[in-house]
């Protein structure tokens, strides 16, 4: 059998996981390993943190660290919640690894000697005011498609049409607003038409078994296909190899997929084996990518035509089973608008089964859906602990109670023992279908089916009242009822790995459902005999308070964030002065010649500026948040005929203006592009 390797799209390390990306790609992708690996297929399962790109550089900016140290932060972060949630990676790698930048450069380097890049010299979106180019994020405007006004430079958020920042109507600057200009700019492009006819004869392999909505994107991409830009003026990336191009950056969605490949190297060395890696990227590997459906076309048509265009015997996707959106009461995830729940919070609540079985009934695989908390209530008490629960509990309470903890013997079987086996075992082949063709909602409901045969049969045989007039009777049905539960654990170990592990332990047997084997579970030997575990509850009741308590505090998270965008009370305007009083004031462009500490006075440094062929001395209380070094040769704004007063000593002349930031920290205020110090403000 060819090894399977599955991959989850990389997260942006750029805020919190949240369900939708754990319905969408994460979630589907575990479940899907673990059955393989219970059919006893070789699987790899690998990810990591997808950490390039505009946005993450914006946000570091924004938060005044490196984009390393931001990118450092949210990894630990996401690694943390998958654990917690039991999304079991080989290996979760970051794409900010220097092994990764060698990887990248080499498919570049491949692309480029087999002919498959083109450079072009084009007019870039350009910002005077802000001094650079602006590449996706950076740059808004109306989109050509939909007329959306915030459309971005790499997509349109409102009709997700992928565009080029060049189709933008009224482009401007996101960050400071100006009306963008161009510049030309030169930049490197993948020859997508030129690996047209391959991509065509591969996909044409796919389209009996790939997912409608995924042939449907490809087919859309591919009829407008054409050279795709793989370059970016940024700072933050993986550095372009070539000279002419060293002040630029790899387009993130060139680099990002090649991350698979990375993050399995990274995985091989880790082994100690590190050739190991060639095994999983041979060309009969199944590759299967697990994806949002905003990754399609970047999945099954340029990361396939980069893989094409290695001529290096790499394997192609096998399959990509993108999945739809997953919102959350009703809209969707939005981290910035404080409308999600954190993985980290309500595992502290809630048990990971109980949210892993919500998102596997609620898969988005076919269209959108939703978390509610109503729902997950109603997942937790009817299905997990009605359905499943219920059978294990009395059932091996009953054994504990009266066959002294040991599975009685099965003797003749009746019509409807015979009957509740049959039928479980077809649902047990139905289910394996249902994982096969990537459907954990398929195979959840089926599970729940063959959870209901043997709570039926309980209910229609009763042992726990015949027990009394014909204890071998009885103990047959608890026989057969513990065999079906033996198979629904094995069937539900992808889905909720701990309760199937704990119903394991509570039958008696050694070893996890995974070890066990999914053959094994199709036709488990007669139980009885076989001293059961300690029952215990496999789960808690989730009561209404509970669910209120969590709907009230997701709508209070969201009240706040939309006060907080809204921004602080800003400060009321002051009173009217007359024209002639603004006039009074003289205000200058400085810069900072010296500055000292004034002793004696832990708030005070003493600057020394020039203002233009003037020299002035002003006392200011930055000290607590400023050193005399780092504020040497900074350009600021000077109020320069206030009336001389002496501060410790020092005649201080006017005074430097500035503004508190969002921290509090006082902020100098300073044209955005040169002028004389001495100038006058008009
Ligand atoms: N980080 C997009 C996303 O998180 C991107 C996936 C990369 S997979 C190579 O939706
Ligand atoms: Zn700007």
């Amino acid at each position: 059998m060819p090894r399977t390797l599955v991959t989850s799209a990389l997260p942006y390390a750029n805020g919190p996981v949240h369900f939708g990306h754990i319905a969408g790609a994460y979630l589907p992708a575990d479940i899907y390993v673990r059955f393989r690996r219970l059919q006893g297929d070789e699987v790899l399962y690998i990810c990591g943190t997808d950490e390039h790109g505009a946005p993450i550089q914006i946000n570091a900016e924004r938060e005044q660290v490196s984009p390393q140290a931001y990118t450092d932060r949210w990894h630990a972060v996401m690694k943390e919640a998958f654990e917690k949630l039991d999304i079991a990676f080989d290996n979760f790698s970051r794409t900010s690894l220097p092994l990764h930048h060698t990887w990248t450069r080499r498919f570049f380097t491949r692309l480029h000697d087999n002919g498959f890049i083109l450079s072009k010299t084009e007019d870039q979106l350009y910002c005077q005011t802000c001094q650079r180019g602006l590449p996706d994020r950076y740059v808004v405007g109306i989109c050509p498609k939909c007329e959306f006004d915030k459309a971005r430079g790499d997509e349109c958020p409102s009709c997700g049409y992928n565009l080029d920042a060049s189709e933008l109507r009224e482009p401007h600057c996101k960050t400071c607003g100006a009306a963008a200009s161009c510049k030309p700019s030169q930049h490197w492009y993948i020859d997508l038409p030129k690996l047209k006819p391959q991509l065509e004869a591969w996909l044409d392999t796919k389209r009996s078994y790939w997912k409608s909505n995924v042939l449907g994107e490809v087919d859309k991409f591919l009829a407008g296909l054409r050279p795709r830009a793989i370059t970016r003026d940024l700072k933050w990336g993986v550095p372009f190899p070539l000279p002419e191009g060293a002040d630029k950056v790899f387009y993130v969605w060139f680099d990002a997929p090649i991350g698979y490949l990375s993050s399995t190297v990274e995985w091989a060395e880790k082994q100690g084996t590190p050739e190991a890696w060639k095994d999983w990227w041979a060309e009969d590997v199944k590759l299967v990518h697990f994806i949002g459906k905003d990754n399609i076309s970047f999945h099954c048509v340029i990361w396939p035509a980069v893989l094409l265009g290695q001529n290096a015997g790499f394997p192609l996707p096998d399959n990509v089973p993108a999945n739809e959106f997953y919102n959350l009461e009703g809209r969707k995830f939005s981290t910035s608008e404080g409308w999600f729940l954190d993985i980290a919070e309500f595992m502290k609540k809630f048990p990971p089964d109980t949210l892993r079985w919500t998102l596997a009934r609620g898969a988005p695989e076919t269209r959108d859906t939703q978390f509610t908390w109503k729902e997950f209530q109603i997942r937790v008490n009817s299905e997990l602990l009605g359905n499943i629960g219920n059978l294990a509990s009395r059932v091996l309470k009953f054994v504990k109670a009266r066959f002294a903890g040991t599975i009685p013997a099965r003797t003749e079987l009746v019509e409807s023992e015979r009957d509740a086996l049959a039928e479980t075992s077809r649902l047990y082949q139905e289910i394996a279908k249902a994982y096969e063709r990537f459907s954990p909602k398929a195979a959840a409901e089926l599970l729940l089916k063959l959870g209901a045969v043997g709570n039926k049969l309980i209910e229609k045989e009763k042992p726990f009242v015949v027990y009394k007039t014909d204890p071998a009777r009885a103990g047959t049905t608890i026989n057969v009822a513990l065999t079906m539960l033996e198979q629904l654990a094995v069937a539900l170990s992808p889905i909720i790995p701990n309760t199937a592990a704990h119903i394991f332990k509570q039958l008696g047997l050694s070893g996890t459902p995974a070890e066990h084997g999914w053959q094994a579970g199709q036709t488990p030997a007669d139980p009885g005999g076989r001293a059961i575990g300690k029952p215990k509850h496999l789960f808690q009741r989730i009561e209404d308070a509970v669910v209120a308590k969590e709907v009230a505090a997701l709508q209070a998270a969201a009240a706040a964030k939309t006060r907080e965008s809204e921004g602080p009370e800003t400060e009321a305007i002051a009173e009217a002065i007359p024209f002639e009083h603004f006039m009074a004031t003289d205000l200058r462009v400085a810069r900072i010649e010296s500055a000292e500490i004034v002793p004696k006075a832990d708030k005070l440094l003493k600057l020394t500026l020039e203002v233009g062929n003037m020299q002035r001395t002003v006392v200011s209380g930055i000290r607590t948040f400023y050193s005399p070094e780092e504020i040497v040769g900074q350009t600021v704004l000077y109020l320069a005929n206030l009336k001389p007063r002496k501060l410790r000593g020092i005649v201080s002349e006017g005074m430097v203006l500035m503004a508190d930031g969002p921290d509090g920290r006082p902020v100098f205020l300073q044209p955005r592009s040169e002028v004389t110090t001495g100038t006058r403000l008009r």
